[in-house]
């Protein structure tokens, strides 16, 4: 028997990983854990940028994204600008579980949410709206700088945005994550970001290691994120070395494309519980960690631009 270990993003991720860790301590399998941890996290209505109470897109409609993947088989469903759902992580796991598919979107993910009995609802609180008004970027914006914020979105207000993303290692040695989100504030209306999609968002393979993203979905998506992390982790590198590996590459590329890199960083786990963390300049990015009998929050170093 391992010890059980789980890791959350952000400083709400003490609540995911708590949730998760009371079902880690009972033997139950990293895949379940991860998804009650996701869970506590989408069902907390002061938690703009996941799941019930989530901030809107540009018509004031929440879409959200997530995805779910065990390490044993692969075994992975994701769920896309998915709308009137406030549980897409267990939306995925139905989406593994049932369908012979990895992703659904849009009115398809909600017509599978429906024939598989989640109630439909309004996800929008009378908060979350307050706070969507409040962080309407301005009609005219104000004439952009030489090298400008990577897709003038810097994680500031008003495209505030924090996906929870859950990686747990259960006492049977078994990894899983998942992740969730609803994106960026004033998005788009059908924007996908890095939370649904396997690889970018998330990646788990039991032989090499567990990787999970947050920040600006595009950036995540153009390097290939989490699973740049578990390949880095299969030839061999620690989970720390790993996440400052793909934090490199996110500043490697926004120099060759002339912008300052985004917020953006990685979570890693090892399997044999080792964990690793790094974030792009001025994110701040904080984790959760839980292991037996213990919970931290962590800081990540930032990694500058040419480190
Ligand atoms: C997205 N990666 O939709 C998500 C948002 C996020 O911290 O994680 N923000 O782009």
């Amino acid at each position: 028997m391992a010890d059980y270990v789980v890791i959350a993003t952000w400083p709400f991720g003490r609540t995911a990983v708590k949730a998760a860790a009371d079902l880690l301590h009972r033997g139950k399998p990293a895949l379940d854990a991860v998804i009650a941890g996701t869970q506590a996290v989408e069902d907390d209505p002061q938690v703009h940028s996941v799941g019930f109470g989530g901030l809107a897109n540009s018509l004031g409609t929440v879409q959200l994204d997530a995805c779910v993947m065990e390490g044993r088989t692969l075994a992975c469903g994701g769920v896309a600008a998915l709308e009137n759902v406030r549980h897409p992580a267990a939306l995925a796991r139905r989406v593994l579980d049932k369908t012979p598919h990895l992703l659904l979107a849009g009115e398809g993910a909600r017509l599978f949410a429906l024939q598989q009995g989640f109630p439909l609802e309004s996800l929008n609180t009378p908060e979350s709206v307050a706070e969507w008004e409040k962080r309407k970027p301005p009609s005219h914006p104000p004439p952009a700088p030489e090298r400008k914020p990577s897709a003038a979105i810097t994680g500031e207000p008003p495209f505030s945005h924090d996906t929870v993303t859950v990686l747990a290692l259960d006492q049977g040695g078994a990894l899983a994550g998942a992740c969730s989100t609803s994106g960026l504030a004033h998005k788009l209306p059908g924007r996908v970001g890095d939370s649904p999609l396997i690889g970018a968002g998330l990646y788990v393979d039991n032989a090499a290691g567990a990787a999970g993203a947050t920040g600006v979905g595009e950036e995540v998506i153009r390097i290939g994120g989490s699973l740049l992390v578990v390949e880095a982790l299969r030839a061999g590198r620690s989970a720390q070395e790993a996440c400052e590996l793909a934090v490199r590459r996110v500043n490697e590329v926004a120099l060759r494309r002339g912008v300052h890199p985004a917020k953006v960083a990685f979570l890693a786990l090892d399997p044999k519980g080792k964990t690793g963390a790094a974030c792009t300049a001025r994110t701040g990015f904080e984790y959760a960690v839980a292991r037996p009998g213990k919970i931290e929050l962590l800081t990540a170093p930032e990694i500058e631009e040419g480190k």
